[in-house]
């Protein structure tokens, strides 16, 4: 089938844009898991938390949102049906969508606690700060690193991405670029993109929005699949992804949340009762990508 992908049409599946691999067998031996991370740069583990738990999280955000008028009246919350033309709503951050216990339930899942214990082999902390998505029709996110917007802590930030649904490809799911953490062709982006802060910067985040670019520019492939409540993909700071493009006329919902070692010193910027986030991004008027892209030379 043909995926809008941002600036891109792509076959799916094909030789350059694939299926994650399921390491849900995996879960348990932690070794395993964490040379599986360092051989592919994510972990993608179909029902690793309780899928009642991200159904009710769903009900509870879509009844925040039909409160606020986001969706078409008359029609079932529970389905998130966006208006035409309508717009994203933000539920990031200090939203109170995002503090719901029945929301912290499946964000905050002993599942996750469990998992990245095992993973760190030591007590993990989790970001207080939530980027809960409501991603409208014809939004996609571009191909971007984390590092670039919460690199000033530990190193092994994982972002956890949580789909709040059933979200198939069409709908907008979160692809990742297999190997983009330690090929040999990726090496420039990340000793020139991947050293940007975007607060100490304030330059665009995203470095791309045609995932076909990354793929003849650095190499890799792309690699996405058709996401369940319940399901999880962790990957670490340095491993590029993007979204398909939501070409339904449903909201697509999803939360990232983070995880790393508490013993680790953790960004400031995401921390504690009402987190200070992206402070100077954007703030002033900032360097295009397209400026920042010709100064490094990628
Ligand atoms: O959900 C999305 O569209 C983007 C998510 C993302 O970039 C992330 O999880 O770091």
């Amino acid at each position: 089938m043909k995926v809008h992908f941002g600036e891109s049409v792509m076959e799916y599946p094909s030789e350059v844009f694939g299926e994650l691999t399921d390491s849900s067998s995996l879960v348990g031996d932690p070794r395993a898991l964490r040379e599986r991370m360092e051989r592919d740069g994510y972990l993608f583990l179909p029902g690793l938390i309780d899928r009642g738990k991200v159904l009710a999280a769903r009900e509870r955000i879509l009844d925040y949102m039909a409160q606020n008028e986001a969706l078409v009246p008359g029609t079932p919350a529970i389905d998130g049906v966006m208006p035409k033309d309508g717009k994203t709503i933000n539920l990031m951050g200090p939203n109170p969508a995002t503090r719901e216990p029945e929301v912290l339930q499946a964000l905050e899942s002993q599942e996750l606690f469990d998992f990245f214990t095992a993973y760190y082999d030591e007590a993990p902390l989790t970001f207080d700060y939530k980027w809960l998505r409501a991603v409208g029709n014809e939004k996609f996110t571009g191909s971007h690193f984390d590092v670039v917007y919460m690199g000033r802590g530990s190193k092994r930030v994982n972002t956890v991405w949580i789909p709040l649904g059933d979200i198939p490809i069409e709908h907008g799911t979160l692809a990742i670029c297999e190997g983009s953490h330690r090929a040999p062709g990726f090496e420039r982006l990340r000793a020139t993109y991947g050293r940007m802060d975007v607060d100490r910067d304030n330059v665009q985040g995203w470095f791309s929005e045609n995932p076909e670019e990354i793929l003849e520019k650095f190499g890799g492939r792309w690699l996405t699949t058709h996401f369940r409540p319940g399901d999880v993909l962790t990957f670490g700071l340095y491993t590029l992804h993007a979204s398909t493009t939501n070409t339904t006329n449903r909201f697509r919902l999803s939360c990232d949340v983070r995880f790393q070692p508490a013993s680790e010193p953790a960004d400031e910027r995401w921390i504690g009762e009402s987190p200070k986030g992206h402070y100077a991004w954007s703030k002033t008027p900032g360097v295009s990508m397209a400026e920042a892209r010709e100064r490094w030379g990628v």
